[in-house]
């Protein structure tokens, strides 16, 4: 089974990428990245030195083809759907926020917006579905990790090659880390974006997903929801695009954020 994995992925990290295929949002100028149909192994293998249990066992999926944004959704467009909505915000508790989408740190208009809960990432997405005619949403987690993957020539884990030279993570006390400069977050597309053409899956923000945190071969708890790809405060090894954690949905975070995914 493993020895056919390895294969498996061996394959799927040499695919050749063409150029990104993508589509801008009219109303917000959103760009969206085409991410075509396949099938990929979610999930982390056992020589993988950083799995953690929630990331096992290592399965075959496969994914319908997804439009993805670009970049995690800016401080700018957040404000934008702010304005045209007089968005309030139905819950809210504030870890290292001062309020809905304001941390305790300066941030650019390009930087990614945080300090949004789940609800406030779904109220966007629904507005910007509606005004567009558009199913739009957050990704869900297969998604997410496919896109993430995909980028990747690398065998089994995918994600380790990540430095201070590709991603904004933790990096240490004022400390630089190659082009990591950053103490708190980086304007979106800061560092290049993956052979897929998108940016910033690994590290910047965390991002919210669709889905409800469950456990392989276990039924979902229903009370957390997943965020994926660590942010700036986190250490490499959450980084790695099979590595998940659960946080309540009403929570506010200044360290976790999101993208959009399209279905047209
Ligand atoms: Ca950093
Ligand atoms: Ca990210």
């Amino acid at each position: 089974m493993i020895k056919n994995i390895a294969i498996f992925v061996l394959i799927f990290c040499s695919i050749a990428y063409a150029t990104p295929k993508n589509w801008i949002e009219k109303h917000t100028n959103i760009e969206f990245i085409w991410v075509p149909s396949g099938c990929f192994i979610k999930g982390c293998l056992p020589k993988d030195k950083d799995c953690y249990f929630d990331e096992k066992p290592p399965r075959k999926v496969c994914v319908k083809g997804f439009w993805i944004s670009k970049h995690e959704i800016t401080v700018k467009q957040w404000r934008k759907f702010v304005q045209e909505t007089s968005y309030k915000p139905a819950k809210k508790e504030l870890w290292g926020c001062v309020d809905t989408a304001k941390p305790q740190f300066k941030q650019t208009e390009d930087d990614p917006v945080v300090c949004i809960n789940w609800y406030d990432a779904k109220a966007f997405a629904n507005w910007l579905s509606k005004i567009s005619g558009i199913k739009i949403r957050l990704p869900k987690e297969i998604e997410w990790e496919y896109a993430c993957k995909g980028a990747q020539n690398r065998l089994f884990s995918c994600g380790d090659d990540i430095d201070g030279n590709k991603a904004n993570f933790w990096s240490g006390f004022g400390g630089k880390w190659g082009k990591d400069k950053f103490k708190f977050t980086a304007p979106v597309c800061f560092f290049s974006p993956n052979p897929l053409g998108v940016c910033d899956l690994s590290g910047n923000v965390w991002e919210w997903m669709e889905d409800w945190y469950s456990i392989p071969n276990i039924p979902s708890l229903k009370n957390k929801k997943v965020i994926k790809g660590g942010g700036w405060e986190s250490q490499k090894k959450f980084l790695r695009c099979s590595a998940r954690k659960s946080i309540l949905p009403e929570r506010n975070y200044d360290t976790v954020g999101f993208r959009l995914i399209a279905i047209k």
